[in-house]
């Protein structure tokens, strides 16, 4: 990973002329988003007392383990305190999102009229411009990223664990536990050098991945073997599930993270997607394990999204039904394939 001196020095600047850090990052985390500014949080914690981390909605269950030390805000539930905190800032860093508008409508607002500096740590593609952009699109997760920020910061490549373990969890949860955006060496590096803190692969792996409810694992088993369309021509699949069968299933945030995965482990499929109607709009996820089919160009094109070329989200404000039939209509076109 390639950063320019001057870059790292204007940051370490911004820093040192700062009281109050705040992080930020997107809407619906995952555990990227989470790991990448906890991460942040305790290090900057090691250097200064205020720090805090506002997240967007809310926390999925599996990786509230990760925020045990961390001061922070859920803006939906308190959105005054997040706005306060976010206009009392003097540094705000970004990460693990591209825009101000990933963070919502709500906070979008509030971060476009911020006038402090802003530091943006991230891997999507397409980012908007702020102060100083710490963006790589070919990272495998934002979480590698803020390790190769903070060895530059403090030319130290082992961090106390409250630092590795949530760097090490962003890491797994990106790339589906090293099986997908895993083909580059420099990430085996960053990863040695967070297992030399000391740290327990196996047992973060456990608390990120084997964590479901008998209900999560009912919902996954109705998803795959009730909602699952596939498209052997066109070489695609999707998965839809509606507010109600949600319901079914008493569905909590997080639920349904990783389901979209499921589709491509299909050996005739190469792209999928799962709709969900949720918050009064169907979300979706789309997944590509073929270089000729950019999924972040789909999301764009179509379903006001993106991401990135393997893996995108985008959103439909249709019904459900109407979502269904456009995208079924799209896969029998191949509109999938953007160029
Ligand atoms: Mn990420």
């Amino acid at each position: 990973m390639k950063f320019k001196t001057k870059d790292i020095l204007k940051f370490q600047q911004y820093i040192a002329e700062c009281n109050r850090i705040t992080i930020i990052t997107h809407y619906n985390p995952d555990g990227d988003a989470i790991g990448s500014t906890v991460a942040l949080y305790n290090y900057f914690k090691l250097i200064m007392k205020d720090v805090h981390l506002v997240i967007p909605n809310y926390l999925p269950y599996s990786i509230e383990f990760l925020v045990s030390q961390t001061e922070y805000t859920i803006a939906e539930a308190e959105f005054k305190k997040a706005k306060k905190r976010l206009q009392e800032t003097d540094l705000l860093i970004i990460a693990d999102m591209n825009a101000n508008q990933r963070a919502g409508e709500n906070l979008e607002k509030v971060l476009n009229e911020m006038q402090c500096p802003k530091v943006l740590i991230d891997h999507h593609i397409g980012p908007q411009q702020f102060d100083l952009n710490f963006s790589f699109p070919d990272a495998s997760s934002t979480c590698e990223v803020v390790w190769n920020v903070l060895y530059r910061l403090s030319k130290k490549k082992v961090f106390p664990i409250n630092i590795s373990e949530p760097l090490y969890a962003g890491i797994m949860t990106d790339t589906g536990s090293l099986s997908f955006s895993c083909n580059a060496p420099e990430l085996y590096i960053v990863i040695s050098n967070l297992l030399k803190s000391g740290i327990k692969a196996n047992k973060i792996n456990q608390k990120i991945f084997d964590t479901y409810t008998h209900d999560r694992l009912n919902l996954l088993g109705f998803a795959i073997s009730k909602k699952l369309r596939v498209f052997e021509k066109q070489r695609a699949a999707f998965i839809s599930i509606s507010a109600a069968e949600l319901k079914k299933f008493n569905y909590k945030p997080g639920d349904l993270e990783g389901v979209v995965n499921y589709c491509l482990k299909l050996e005739n499929v190469d792209f999928c997607a799962l709709l969900s109607e949720r918050d009064n709009k169907i979300r979706m996820s789309f997944r590509s394990k073929s270089e000729d089919i950019d999924v972040n160009k789909f999301a764009n094109k179509y379903w006001k999204g993106g991401g990135h070329i393997m893996a995108a989200g985008g959103k439909s404000f249709l019904s459900l039904e109407e979502t269904v039939k456009i995208l079924t209509n799209q896969i029998y076109k191949k509109e999938f394939i953007v160029k």
